[in-house]
């Protein structure tokens, strides 16, 4: 078959796939509502114009603090900007232990942030965990073949580190131990941010999995992705498509134990971080040119089970 006409045969099996799955599946769709997540009615925006489509928010409490940019893993203080780990091409999130050991999360070794849907099309684990010494300067993966790894928390005994749907014992161990952890979360799991309880807040991002299966199945996904860029977004909504979660889970096994949706964007869209700090929980949004506040006095925010 020519490719032009393979190409044409992708897209028409990938969108009677989009069909069929949205006719059969639109009932259990990520991030629809629930009667039992609390709405985000109430969110307050700060620093409006102030940030630019902000991928995480840091409440700073200490002078310096570590951000990621493709360039490597880089520190930023009053002193200025020094790249820690240089040659990391898709540094995706990190937690500094009280000893200055860092761990990071690394989305990809094989593609750039610009070309994320091309890691997603293919759908092999190219994310790695690693860890930084700052007293040997040395970094160590720790754990290779992670899908896309995202966000990265340290617990609050600082004995186990937390990835998406990965708990994993840290110092201490002969070898690390691997268990799972908030599996079944409704959205993929964006970053993760500790909370002075020991649980954490989750950012969810919706993702039509079964879309991503028959794109991932289509051999020639990525030319269909640069001839049909629109499907990118079928694949993974933004704006009022995209819609806005949140959840909180125990520091055991994961559990769901909070919720908070926003499922057509009334207020804020697509959520990558949330950070509690004084009885309000802080949103950082890719969609938005704020940062969302959301206290957490509201009625009833809680809830047992999703
Ligand atoms: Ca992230």
């Amino acid at each position: 078959m020519a490719p032009k006409s393979f190409l044409t045969a992708c897209l028409l099996a990938f969108t009677l796939q989009i069909f069929f799955s949205h006719t059969v599946s639109f009932s259990v769709s990520l991030l629809s509502n629930s009667n039992e997540s609390s709405s985000m009615e109430g969110l307050i925006k700060l620093e409006v114009g102030c940030v630019n489509h902000p991928e995480d928010v840091s409440i700073v409490v200490r002078v310096r603090f570590i951000q990621l940019l493709e360039m490597g893993l880089l520190k930023v203080s009053e002193e200025g900007v020094k790249v820690i780990v240089p040659n990391v091409s898709f540094a995706n999130d990190v937690i500094e232990a009280s000893d200055g050991t860092l761990y990071f999360t690394v989305s990809s070794t094989k593609y750039t942030p610009a070309d994320f849907y091309k890691d997603m099309a293919e759908g092999n684990p190219y994310g790695q965990l690693l860890k930084y010494d700052p007293k040997s300067n040395q970094t160590t993966v720790l754990q290779e073949g992670i899908y896309f790894a995202n966000g990265i928390a340290l617990s609050k005994d600082e004995d186990f580190v937390v990835i998406p749907m990965q708990k994993i014992l840290a110092e201490g161990q002969s070898q690390w131990n691997i268990n799972p952890f908030a599996e079944n979360l409704p959205g993929e799991p964006d970053n993760i941010n500790l909370v002075p309880d020991g649980s954490f807040w989750i950012a969810l991002i919706k993702m039509n999995q079964t879309d991503v299966t028959a794109i991932q199945n289509c051999s020639e996904n990525w030319e269909l992705l640069d001839a049909y860029p629109g499907l990118i977004s079928l694949l993974l909504p933004m704006g009022s498509d995209g819609g806005a979660r949140v959840v909180k889970v125990d520091g055991i096994d994961g559990k769901i134990i909070g919720d908070f949706n926003d499922p057509n964007a009334t207020y804020i869209s697509f959520v990558t971080s949330a950070v509690e700090f004084e009885g309000n929980l802080h949103l950082a949004s890719l969609q938005s040119y704020f940062i969302g506040k959301l206290p957490l006095d509201a009625p009833n925010p809680e809830l047992a089970t999703i």
